[in-house]
Formats: structure tokens, sequence, C-alpha cells
């Protein structure tokens, strides 16, 4: 590996900038091959700064046309263009002008970081360090300055040309080449500069502020898109109403848009007044767009508009920072999203993502804080432990400090903090002010790595009329962490008392409880009851209200009692997992779970599809039984996915014996001809409809499969024909090569539902998966260079097959470690991300842990690896 793979950035060495920018002046000449930016910086040297402190720009394939400083071209002997950009050696002692011009190639930048092209757009991305693939800049978060950029192409520009901030004016040169200038008022850090250059469509409307002020939106897409783009329309305005009234924040430019580009590494980017987007979170019509897709195009339009306030406004310090923006705003969107929606079954939502993709990324080699205090590359930082862990962190916060005082802390945090890039002490100490309290033990979340492992037993005395409760925690080591303190633990509870209504106590001690609210900061308490008549059902951790794993001494009776009685909807279903993890666990150890149990838990699932109270949505959660992967999770070594799919398959099949008529009934009752709406009640009836087709396929109930190939021929919308298809194909049943070959060429021109098609093509269990995915590779017509469509097919692969990937022949792993080698130069980070795939290997039985590190070895010796890809791997190997 080169050397530059080996540098490690660190937090303790953070020194702010020698030199700052206050003001910058782009044009970008646009042209077919060659693009020419031109630069001029307003550097002024930080008060203290010594003389002669050399300037040290950051570039990154970039070709320096021309320097110099106030109007004077610098001679050759007083910079030095270096691997990582240019050094001035003696600038300035005063503020100066650095112009710049350099040379760049988008149409060749396959990275799609800077500034490339899609589909003959031109697009900016940024984040991070995208800004220095443009111009040489200081391109590092804490450099605010304002900019102002003018985008001229010859002869003729495309027609539609946003970049941040305010639309200055359009103009014709005197030789006939058109510009459009556009200016920000507000300072920025680079990461947050974007720029767009195509022939596009645009989806107009407007939305008034509270205190009065008209912002004219625009989501500009492909031509003819537009009308695929209200749903989004409408998520941006009940976002921008959402933040006023949860949050107290307006808008505050006059004008908000939004682009849409095919070729995009991640979601969406929430660059200052012009945010850019993947279009498979704009895009969405009922007959192409599943209910999830039309969610997750809510969620991330919000989550992008609320990083406006929680990200542009207020910025990170360093990227080490990263979740003060991330994990703010993924909180700020869930709570959006459970707002909008329903606020348990978002909830649900949420921690199963967290126990399938967090959680095993917190206890596997990759493993690391929060807030990380060391990168090699940054890039690969953004992860779900800085996003949605850290979503938890704030979350624990707010359940600690209750409504008010949160929100009286983020107030302080937004008045203390606009105009800023700060810190998370900074995050901190704003609640800390704001509700005089000390954090400073919670804070700990943010730098401990792991997930604690609590333990809860619990005792009841009749005599004494006492129930005692001892809850314990542990983190278990993590790379580069040996010894872990206790963290703070809310653990919002209830005492379930035999009817199902909550117990009261006369007294308690032992320990902090609120209400009810345990706090748990050291590593174990005994809390005592008193006064309590009976014993009572324990339910703990209620909302999940802080992310850990749990174990504790219920019985499967008391997980069912809770099941049906517990005031807290996510418990109920909590519960009924936890009652079936358990007999998948036993069972894959080798004790075949007793008949009784598993008809109770049966029995209880069917007592949840026919309640009139519950919502539908809920209910479908209900039915959706543990995956194979968090089995494998929970269980957590030793693990063969052959074993696992069997043994689940064999317990959802008792299941579907014992309720097959409830699931079939509840099936043929929803079945509605009403007009499709997106919205959060018929979703959860589709939801339901689909997870008992779902589990009478899977459960090889005799109508199963015709079920799901009746629905998906007569499905008048995606969600209920691709519900149909991944049932068949999830089972591969007789009739789901067939359907999936329908399923081609009844969309053919649509990328977006094409990515669809590849995914349930990576996720068939059969053993000729990879040979019709390799064909599909090796089709010269197949977009090797968009990040949809190699995701779609290798990541859903390495990610969502557990059994063909983790072959115990090594063949399923050395298919994706060829795929990372043969993507890496192209595009590393969709390389490193589809390799993260591997990230629990270690827990694999014996056979397949060595053909997987097999795999990954000869990975790191065959080739030249990127930084992203490098950085991944060796940690893998190393943990
Ligand atoms: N901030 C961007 C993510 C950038 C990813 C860079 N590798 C989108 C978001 O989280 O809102
Ligand atoms: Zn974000």
């Amino acid at each position: 590996m080169r050397s530059e793979n080996e540098r490690v950035v660190y937090l303790k060495d953070y020194t702010p900038s020698p030199y700052l920018i206050d003001r910058v002046e782009l044009d970008v000449r646009l042209a077919a091959e060659v693009v020419r930016v031109r630069a001029l910086l307003h550097i002024t040297p930080r008060e203290g700064t010594p003389p002669a402190t050399p300037l040290v720009l950051d570039g990154d394939e970039l070709k320096l046309d021309s320097i110099a400083i106030d109007g004077l071209p610098l001679p050759l002997v007083s910079y030095e263009e270096v691997a990582t950009g240019l050094v001035i050696d003696e600038p300035p002692t005063r503020p100066f002008v650095l112009e710049t011009e350099v040379s760049l190639r988008p149409e060749s930048n396959t990275k799609l970081m800077g500034l490339y092209r899609s589909s003959g757009t031109w697009v900016t991305q940024c984040e991070p360090e995208g800004f220095r693939r443009i111009t040489y800049f200081l391109d590092r978060p804490d450099v605010l300055a304002r900019y102002k950029v003018r985008m001229t192409a010859a002869p003729k520009l495309p027609p539609v040309l946003p970049s941040n901030g305010k639309f200055v004016e359009t103009g014709t040169s005197t030789v006939g080449h058109q510009s459009a200038t556009w200016d920000d008022p507000f300072p920025k850090p680079s990461y947050l500069f974007a720029m767009v250059a195509g022939d596009l469509g645009v989806l107009s409307d407007s939305f008034t502020t509270a205190s009065g002020r008209k912002v004219a939106l625009g989501i500009y897409c492909d031509h003819g898109r537009e009308p695929d783009c209200v749903y989004a329309m409408d998520a941006l305005k009940r976002s921008m109403a959402w933040d006023e009234r949860r949050f107290g924040r307006e808008y505050d430019l006059d004008i908000f848009n939004i682009a849409v580009v095919s070729d995009f590494n991640f979601g969406a980017m929430e660059n200052k007044g012009l945010n850019i987007f993947n279009d498979k979170l704009v895009f969405a019509r009922p007959e192409t767009a599943t209910d999830a897709d039309y969610a997750g195009i809510e969620r991330v339009i919000a989550h992008e508009y609320f990083h406006n306030w929680t990200g542009d406004r207020i910025t990170c310090r360093d990227w080490f920072q990263l979740c003060l923006k991330e994990g703010l705003t993924v909180y700020r969107d869930q709570e959006f999203t459970m707002d909008e929606r329903s606020r348990p079954v978002k909830r649900i939502e949420d921690v199963t993502k967290l126990r399938t993709t967090q959680f095993p990324e917190d206890g596997g080699p990759l493993a690391h804080p929060a807030r990380p205090d060391h990168y090699r590359e940054i890039e690969n930082f953004y992860t779900r432990t800085v996003y949605d862990k850290g979503a938890e962190i704030v979350r624990m916060l707010a359940t600690l400090l209750g409504e008010e005082g949160f929100r009286r802390g983020m107030d302080l945090y937004f008045e203390r903090h606009d105009g800023e890039a700060t810190t998370i002490e900074a995050f901190i100490k704003a609640f800390e002010d704001a509700t005089d309290s000390d954090l400073q033990h919670f804070a700990q979340w943010y730098l401990q790595a792991g997930t604690p492992q609590v333990n809860v037993v619990d005792h009841y005395d009749a005599d004494s009329r006492t129930y005692t409760l001892t809850i314990s925690q542990k983190v278990d080591p993590t790379p580069g962490q040996p010894n872990k303190q206790p963290m703070v633990l809310p653990i919002r509870f209830g005492l379930v008392g035999p009817n199902g209504s909550p117990m009261g106590h006369e007294r308690v001690s032992g320990g902090e409880v609120r209400d009810d609210l345990i706090v748990l900061d050291s590593e174990r308490v005994t809390l005592k009851f008193e006064g309590i008549p009976s014993r009572p059902v324990p339910s703990l951790f209620r909302q999940f209200s802080a992310p850990v794993k749990i174990s504790s001494s219920l019985t499967q009776e008391d997980q069912l009692f809770l099941a049906r009685h517990d005031a807290d909807p996510f418990s109920r279903w909590q519960s009924l997992q936890d009652v079936a993890m358990a007999l998948l666990v036993n069972a894959v150890a080798g004790t075949e779970p007793a008949p009784d149990k598993v008809a109770a838990l049966a029995d209880a699932l069917a007592d949840t599809i026919g309640s009139d109270t519950l919502d539908p949505a809920f209910k479908a959660h209900v039915l959706s039984l543990p995956g194979e992967t968090l089995v494998a999770r929970t269980i957590g070594a030793n693990i063969d996915p052959d074993r696992i799919r069997v043994v689940r398959d064999g317990l959802l099949a008792t299941v579907t014996t014992r309720i097959g008529h409830a699931l079939e009934a509840a099936y043929r009752e929803g079945d509605s001809d009403a007009p499709f709406s997106p919205d959060f009640r018929q979703a959860g009836q589709r939801a339901l409809r689909n997870a008992a087709l779902h589990l009478l396929v899977r459960g090889q109930a005799p109508v199963g499969a015709q079920l799901a190939s009746d629905q998906y021929r007569r499905a008048t919308n995606m969600t209920d024909r691709f519900a149909a298809l991944s049932a068949a194909v999830g089972s591969w049943t007789e009739d789901a090569p067939a359907l999936l070959g329908d399923f081609r060429t009844l969309y053919t021109a649509d990328p977006l539902v094409f990515d669809k098609w590849l995914a349930l093509n990576a996720m068939a269990p059969d053993d000729e998966v990879m040979e019709r995915l390799r064909a599909l590779l090796a089709d010269p017509g197949f977009p090797r260079n968009n990040p949809n469509r190699l995701r779609s097919l290798m990541g859903t692969f390495a990610a969502g097959n557990p059994t063909q990937f983790a072959r115990p022949d090594g063949e399923g792993f050395r298919f994706v470690t060829g795929f990372v080698a043969d993507v890496d130069p192209r595009n590393p980070q969709v390389a490193a991300g589809v390799l993260t795939a591997f990230r629990a290997w270690r827990s694999y039985e014996p056979t397949r842990r060595d053909a997987a590190e097999s795999a990954l070895k000869s990975l790191q010796e065959s080739a030249q690896l990127s930084r992203n890809t490098a950085d991944i791997l060796t940690r893998m190997l190393a943990g």
C-alpha cells in the first residue's frame, strides 16, 4: 500500500487554521472536456500567525494553470505543488487575494467527488473533502467564507444553473459566452458549496414562513420527471412547517432548491440553499415506488432540510465532530416522522435498523466512538454509529432532560453557536447551562465505543411486600479501548400489575428513580420497591430508551403477558420479538422448541392480528419475526447462516400451520380497491397484508406460493407487486424465476425499478445466484459506474444474502472481494462500502471464518487499493 494510505489524523492534533478565508469568488468555465476554475480567495492571516507561516492549501487531481497574489503572478520559487495540494512559503502578513486558475476533467471523474457529470449534467459533491477537487483551498469545515460563483459556458450555457444562496444575474460576455451568478450571504464551509448546470426541468412551488416571508421552492430534474417530484415537494413543505413548530427554526433565504441526479455516492447532500439528491430519494409514482420508498423520500427530504440549522448555520469544527450535525439531524428527522406518522411504529423501525446495522458495527473490528479520535479516511466514518447511535445519544439526552429541558438546551445551542463551526463539548455545554445539570458522565456516550450489555434480575418477596430489581451493565472492549467505564442509561420503565394496570409503590430506594425513569450510572444497582401487593412484571427500556442489549430473567409467560398488556406499544412488540428470538436462539443451539411455547407465540401473533385497536402498520411489524441477520447477531459466535435459515424457516412453518387461517383471513380482508395513496394508514394496511403474505409463503402454507403469484400479477402498485415478488424470490418458489423474468420486461426503461430487480436477483437463495449476477455484471450494457446499480446488485448480495455470501466454499466471499478490487479504482466509496459487509467475519464458524479471512487477505495482497478500501481492510483484519 502507498505511504499516503498510512496517514492518520488525530483529534488531539487539532489546531485552528493559521489563515482564514473571508470571501471566495469563483469563476467556473464549463466546457465539454476541460473545465477551468478561476478562484479569488480573500485571505487573512489569523491574529498571532507568525510571519512566514506557510499557507498550505488542499488540492486533489487539479492542474494549476496560473497563480497570483494581489494581481502579481507568483514566481515558481515561492510555491510548491505537492501530492496533497499547494504550499505557498511566505504569504503576505496582511490580508491578501490569492488568485488561482486550475483545470479539471469532470467527464472522467468517476469518483463522483468534486465536480463531475451525471447524464450530461454538471454537478458537485464536496462533503467531506471534495472542494479541493474544484480549486485549491483550505478545505476544512472550520474555515467559513462567503461565496460568490459565476458559471460560464461557451457557446451556450445549459439553461439551468443553480448554486448556493441568492441568484444575482445572468449575462453575456463580449465574446458571446453566457453566465449566471449566485451569491450566498451566509458564511459556510467549503463542503457546503454546490453548483449544478444542466438542461433540466423544474417543479416550482413556494412556502410562506412563520414570519410571512415567501420562499421560492424548486426541484430540478430531468425533463418529464416533474410529476414524480410532487411527493418530495410536499414532504419539503411539511418539513419546513414542522421545524418552525417543533424547534422554532425558520428558513433563512428567499429560495430553496433541490437538484436531482442519477449518479450520486449517497442519498443526498445538504448544501446551503441547494440540496442535491440521488434520484431514488425523490422520484415517486405509485406504479414504480413502494411505500418504503415514499417513507424514505419523506425522511431524507426532511433530514437534508433540517440540516439548514443543524449543519449549515451551525457546522462542525472538524470532521471528528461529524455526529454533532448527523446524529442530531437524524434525531430531528426521526421525530418528524414520528409526528407525521406513528411514534411507536417509527421507533420499532429505527430500533430494528440500529440492531441489524449499528450493533454489529459496534461489536466488530470497525467499532468506533460516535465521536472518533482518529481516522485514516474520513469518508469511512459516515457510519451507522455516527448517524444512528448519534441520534440515540440525542434521544437519551431528551429523555433525561425532559421535553421542556431539552428544548431549552436546543434553543441555547442555536442562540450561542449560530454562524459557528463547533464541537460536541459545546453542544453538551448548552444543555448543561440551559438546565443547570452536569452531563459530563453522560458525554461518555460520544467517546466510548461498544454496545452496553444490560442484565436484569428481579425478585418478589411476598412477606415484606418488596420487589427488587437488580440491573447491571458492562461494555466489552473494542479496538483501541480495552477498558470501559459504566455509561449513563436512562431506563424508562413501569411495573405492570396482574390485570395489566400500572402497579404503584410506596417507597423506592437503592438508586435514582424519577416517576417512570430509572437512571443507571454505575455498574450495578439494586432497586427496592416497597408496598408492592403482588409480583409485578417489569417493563424496562420502554420506547427503547437506551441503545443497549438486554438480557433478563423474564419467562416466556412474563413476556407474553407484556405483549398483551404493556401500556407501551414498543414494549409489546419487543416482548414478542424476545419470545421468538429465544426460541430461535435455543433451536440453533440444538434445543428443539417445546411445542406449547411455539403455540403460545403463534396464538399471541394471531391475537395481535385480530386486535381492533392496534395500527395495521404496528401489526405488520409484529408479524415480521426477527430476521436471519438479527438472529445471527444475537448468537454472536460460530455462525452458520444455513442452519439459522433452516431453523427460522422451521419456526415460521410451525407458526403458519397453527395460525394460517388467521393470516389468510387478514390477507383477504386487507384487499382494497381504494385509489392508491402513500399515506401512513393506507401504507400500513398494505404492510399488514404483505407481512401476512410473506409469512404464508415462507411458512409453506399450501396457499402461499399461489397467493404470491396472483398478487404479483394483479397488483396495481409497486408496493404490492414488489412484496409479492420478494416473498416468492425469498423462498425461491417454483415460479420465482418466471416472475423475476417478467418483472424485468415490465419495466425495462426505468433504472430505479431496474435496481429493485437487481436487488431481488442478488437476494435469491439458490445456488446459481452468483452465476446470474456475474453474467449481469459482465453485460457490456451494465452501467458499471452508477452507484445505485452497483449497490443494488453487489451491496445487496453482500449484506442481504447471508447464505450465499457466506457459502462454506468461500465462493461468495471471493465474488465480493473480486468486485471490490474491480470497482475500487473507479469509485473507492462504493468499493469500501460494499466491503464493510465483512465486518462480522470473525463470528462465523471456523470453515467460513477461514474462507472469509483468506478472501480478505488476498484482496489486501493483490491490488493497489484506494485509501478508503485499504483503511476498511486494515481495520477489519487487525481488530
Ligand atoms: N451530509 C451528507 C452525507 C455526506 C457523505 C459524505 N461521504 C448527507 C447527510 O447525511 O445528510
Ligand atoms: Zn445528514
